[in-house]
Order: structure tokens, then sequence, then C-alpha cells
């Protein structure tokens, strides 16, 4: 049988090509040739239309996201499947235009549109309202998450789960609150696997062989060159994630014993702080180094000094305001969630919002008064400072240069929260001397290295799913060999079939890229060093701040409002004077703790079974 998946696109790219052949008459007497004037007023329409249906859908998501009901899952569904809807018949319009000659700009458009959904749906209505279903179904399922181990005890949402996971060094405990919460997902793989199969179809009708096609095919380049410039850039730093990891086995061998960390396999996932293990911060101290200085623990500072999560959000956007950006406008603080509503389900998982795509900007989050949460409300403002700088861009150029941009412009600011600024604004007395470097940069690490696997796991894990590679049955063998052969990491106990583990992460049920974490993290190093030179800082990378400085507040406002209107090396390009991605900057921000790694691990076998 002849594969269904090309057929729309074939047919419209012969209709689109043969009035160039000069073969006209019998079928294509219908078809007029386009013109670049036909291609203006074809985006004039998308945009106007898509604008307004993407309105719709955030305000019914905002609302879904911060009231979790049948109802608002409901309404939500609707608008988002009347947003893709109208993005698909876009998409595929755009294609009759691939022939054609058009000014740059409105080739970029149309090249974006083919590109732009995250989540293609099928054109038959019952399909897509099913796949608006399940994917509004997906996330409110994780929103109400929690685990209630009965017997009177009551239940624990991810907050408090994620809590004992940091504070808890009793492995029976913390296998107890792991397995509590990765049960929540068994319930959603059906609908996953449902899910799969229609936003493939979806795909299929744009031409791409698969939803994951699909997603790698946003960065301009083809998408095997994007998943080989993503295996490159792992390729550099895996060095590195290897004597950290190296580390940290060691330590936790020492703390937890042989028989519960296996000195020559992969750490088991439920000892490293994080209830997805992507970052170890949590047990920062199991692995001190004993002969440096302590670093800055900004937990008790900040509890100390009283702040309430309304200031901690304050304390951020002057950050942004020392650049010389404007505050924000009196309705985020107005309209966002900084709280956990004591009686209601929520997305708690941050986010950041810019409802009208003027300046509605919003950010959602369950703030604890904590670093971590400190450093999130910085990454989340960065969203709200790209959303408001690219909103003078027509509609279909109003996104960060690439996707791992948007995430890297927080992260990059909140590097430059360092000694130096925390006693500019008086959260510290004094700086620590350069003892405290080996214990800043290991801190730092535990944020930024330990994350780089598990970021890039999670897509290579839902590219084999979506392509077929890995079919249902699999989902969880699949899951935790990536997650064995990556990043090092075993389950606490053994996981079979009826187990959905990557549903346990936000971004699989609500259907966020996840790539995007992995390039900005590579990214925000460049960012950063490019800004430090701007803000004429000389001193280490990892101590410099551009707090205050208005000629880096500038570079980076002149890229951001670039949008997506280039591709992303001319931005990169315009921060930082290179074109291309690189784990250098990276690498040289940790020099000092690399070598002392190697010297640390020097007697040990590195690496997993
Ligand atoms: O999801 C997020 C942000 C919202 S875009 C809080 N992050 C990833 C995660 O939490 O898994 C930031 C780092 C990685
Ligand atoms: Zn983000």
């Amino acid at each position: 049988m002849r594969s269904p998946r090309l057929r729309f696109p074939v047919l419209v790219a012969l209709l689109a090509v043969l009035p160039a052949l000069g073969l006209r008459g019998g079928a294509s007497a219908a078809v007029d040739p386009p013109t670049a004037a036909e291609a203006e007023s074809v985006l004039a329409a998308a945009e106007a239309d898509l604008l307004a249906l993407w309105v719709a859908r955030d305000r019914a998501q905002w609302v879904q996201s911060t009231y979790i009901t049948g109802d608002t899952e409901a309404i939500a569904a609707a608008a988002n499947e009347a947003a893709i809807a109208a993005a698909m018949r876009f998409a595929k319009e755009a294609v009759r235009f691939d022939a054609v000659d058009l000014p740059l700009p409105l080739r970029r458009k149309l090249d974006l549109l083919k590109v732009a959904l995250t989540l293609p749906a099928p054109s038959d209505p019952a399909k897509s309202a099913e796949l608006a279903r399940l994917a509004a179904g997906l996330e409110g399922a994780y929103g109400r998450g929690a685990y209630c181990p009965g017997e009177g005890r009551p239940c624990l949402d991810l907050g408090e789960l994620s809590k004992r996971i940091a504070t808890s060094r009793d492995p029976a405990e913390l296998a107890e609150a792991w397995a509590g919460w990765h049960a929540i997902a068994r319930e959603m793989r059906p609908d996953y696997v449902r899910f799969v199969e229609l936003a493939n179809e979806g795909a299929r009708e744009l031409g791409f062989a698969d939803a994951g096609a699909l997603w790698r095919s946003k960065y301009d380049l083809p998408a095997d060159a994007f998943a080989a410039e993503v295996a490159r850039l792992w390729e550099q730093v895996r060095p590195l994630y290897e004597q950290l990891h190296c580390y940290v086995r060691a330590r936790l061998v020492e703390e937890y014993g042989s028989g519960v960390v296996p000195p020559d396999g992969p750490i088991p996932a439920h000892l490293l702080g994080n209830m997805w293990a992507q970052s170890w911060g949590g047990v920062w101290d199991l692995l001190a180094p004993a002969e440096a200085a302590p670093g800055i623990d900004l937990t008790p500072i900040l509890r100390a000094k009283g702040f309430d999560e309304r200031e901690m959000v304050r304390s951020g956007e002057r950050f942004f305001t020392s650049l010389g950006l404007d505050p924000l406008p009196e309705t985020f603080w107005e309209r966002s969630m900084f709280t956990k509503p004591r009686d209601r389900d929520v997305v708690c998982h941050a986010s950041a919002w810019d409802i009208d795509q003027v300046d509605d900007l919003r950010i959602k989050m369950c703030i604890e008064i904590n670093e971590e949460d400190f450093q999130t409300i910085h990454h989340e403002l960065g969203h709200n400072y790209y959303q408001r700088a690219y909103a003078h861009q027509p509609p279909l150029f109003r996104d960060s240069a690439n996707d791992g941009f948007h995430e890297a412009l927080g992260d990059t600011v909140a590097l430059s929260v360092t000694p130096k600024y925390l006693r500019r604004i008086g959260l510290v007395e004094s700086e620590p001397g350069a003892d405290a470097d080996l214990s800043l940069l290991l801190r730092m690490a535990l944020e930024k290295i330990a994350f780089l696997p598990f970021g890039l796991l999670v897509d290579q894990w839902r590219w084999q799913v979506f392509s077929g590679e890995v079919g249902p049955e699999a989902y969880n063998e699949a899951w935790w060999k990536l997650r064995r052969e990556i990043q090092g990491v075993a389950p606490p106990m053994p996981r079979g079939e009826q187990e959905f583990d990557a549903g346990a992460k936000y971004h699989v049920p609500a259907n966020v890229p996840y790539t995007r974490y992995f390039l900005a993290h590579i990214l925000q190093f460049q960012f950063h060093r490019a800004l430090c030179e701007t803000a004429g800082e000389t001193g280490p990378l990892h101590r410099c701040t551009i707090h205050g400085s208005a000629a880096a507040g500038t570079r980076l406002e002149e890229m951001m409002r670039m949008g997506i209107s280039r591709p992303w090396p001319d931005a990169l390009e315009a921060l930082t004077g290179t074109r291309e991605m690189d784990a250098r900057a990276l690498l040289d921000y940790f020099a000092p703790l690399s070598a002392w790694l190697a010297e640390q691990n020097r007697d040990r076998q590195c690496g997993w079974r």
C-alpha cells in the first residue's frame, strides 16, 4: 500500500511547480500561479487570524493551569484545537509558495509557518478534537498528581515530595517518595500512546515523517544536521559530566555504602536530591569539598532577611532594570500567580506568559523561599523580558531566535547572581575569597553540568517514540536505557512496562520540547561571557556580574528585539560575535573545577557498566 504520509504535500508541491514548468491546462488550470502579492495576503490573513487564536488559547490555558477542573480543561482544549487547526491550514498553504521567489521576510514567515506547530493535528475534526482533549487531559493529570500513601497518612503533592527527595538521607524514605510521584504517570500511558499516534498523523499531513522530525526542523538547519549538532555539543561536555558523575558517585558510596550505590555502576536516581536527578544541588551537604571554604547558600539568607514570594520576584525585576530595561507592568503584579493556592489544583511547574502579546506579562509559580526558586524567578523573568522585547515584531516573528535562546536568557542573568552582586544588594556582608571558588563552582556544576545529559535525553526518548523506533511495549525500557547510558542513572527499583516514568516529568505530558534546555545550558555561558566582556568585567567568569551594566543591557535587548525575524546564527552573532553554538565558554567557566575533579578522581575507575 502506498504510504499516505506524503500525498498532500507532494500534490501541493506539484501544483506549485506546474506553472513554473509551463505546464498549464488540465488540472492545473484551476490553480493560479502563486505570486508574491498572494503570499503577502496569505501571510496577512495568517498573522491576523493566528494572533487572535493564540491570545484566546493563552487566556483559556492560563485559567486551566491556575484552576484545574473538567470545565477549564475542556475550554482550554477547544481553544487549543482552534489555534492548531488554523496553523495547520496556513502551514499547508505555505507549501504552495515553496518555488516562488519572494522577499526575505515573506520567505522566512512562510518557512516559519510550516514548522511553527509543536502539536500538529490531523485534519479530521474528530481526531483533532480528540488530540486537543488528550493534550489538556495529560497536563491536567500532571497538575493534579499526588501520592496518597493511605493508612491515614496525608496525600503529598510534587512540592512536598520534592522537599523529601532533597532533604531525606534515608534510602527507603527516598525510594518511597520517588515511587510515589512516579506512580502518577501510570494513568497517562494509554492516553500518551494515542497522543503520539495522532500527533504523528498531523505531522505527516505537513510532510514530516513524524512529530519528532517536525520538532528537529525548527533550527534553520535540516533535521538531521540539527541532531548532529546536538550530538557534537554533547561530546564537547561529556568528559566534564563524567568527571562530575565520578566524584559524586564516590561521595554517595561513602554516605550510603556500596550496597546502595554500586561503585562502578549508575547512580540510583532517588539519591541525587531531585525527583528526576536532573540537578544535584539538593545533596550539596554530601558533596561539599572538605578542603575548600564554603560558598554561599542563599536559602537561609533569604529566610533570615524575611523575603516573601513577591519580594523575591521584585529582586529579580531589579536585576533586569539595573541593565536599563523597563520595570514590569503593574498588571504583572496583579495577574501573576506567585504562590500555590490552598483550595484548588494548579499546574505548579513554573512558566512565563505574555497573554495579549503586547505587555500582559505574567509568571505562574508556586514559589518557595529558597535558592532554587530565586534562580527560577530570574529564569522566568528572562522569558517575560524577551517576550516584551520582540512584541513590536509582526506576530510570526514574535519568538526567540531558537527555543534555546528563550530558555537561556533568564539563566544568563542568573549566572550574574555572584557574590559581588549579592554583596552589592546587601544579601551578604562580604565576598568570600578565592579559597571559596571551588565550592562556588561545584555548586554551580551540580546545577548546570549535572543537567546536561538529562537535557539531552528527554527528547532522544521522544524522538524515538514519535518515529516508532520505540513502541508502547518498550516505552519504559527505552527511557531507562537512555537514562542509564547517557546520564549514568538507574531506577531505585525494577520498573516494568506498567509504569510510564517519562510521564512523571512535566514536559512529556505537557508536550514541551526539551532539547531547548540542553541548548540553553550551553548558550547561557556563551551569552554570559560576551556580556561580561561588554560590561568591562575582567575577572574570572564565575565571579562576573553584569548587574548595573547598561551596555550589557543594550546588547541583550538588541538581540532580543530581533525575535525570530532572522536565522538564529544572526542573533547569536549580534550578542556574542560568533555564529556557532559552542561549549568552550562553559568549559572555560568550569576549568578550575575540571582540574580539581580530575585530581580527585585520579585513582577512581570512572564511567558505569
Ligand atoms: O521547565 C523549566 C522552566 C520553565 S520553562 C522552569 N526548566 C526545565 C525543567 O524544570 O525541567 C528550567 C530548567 C529545565
Ligand atoms: Zn523556561
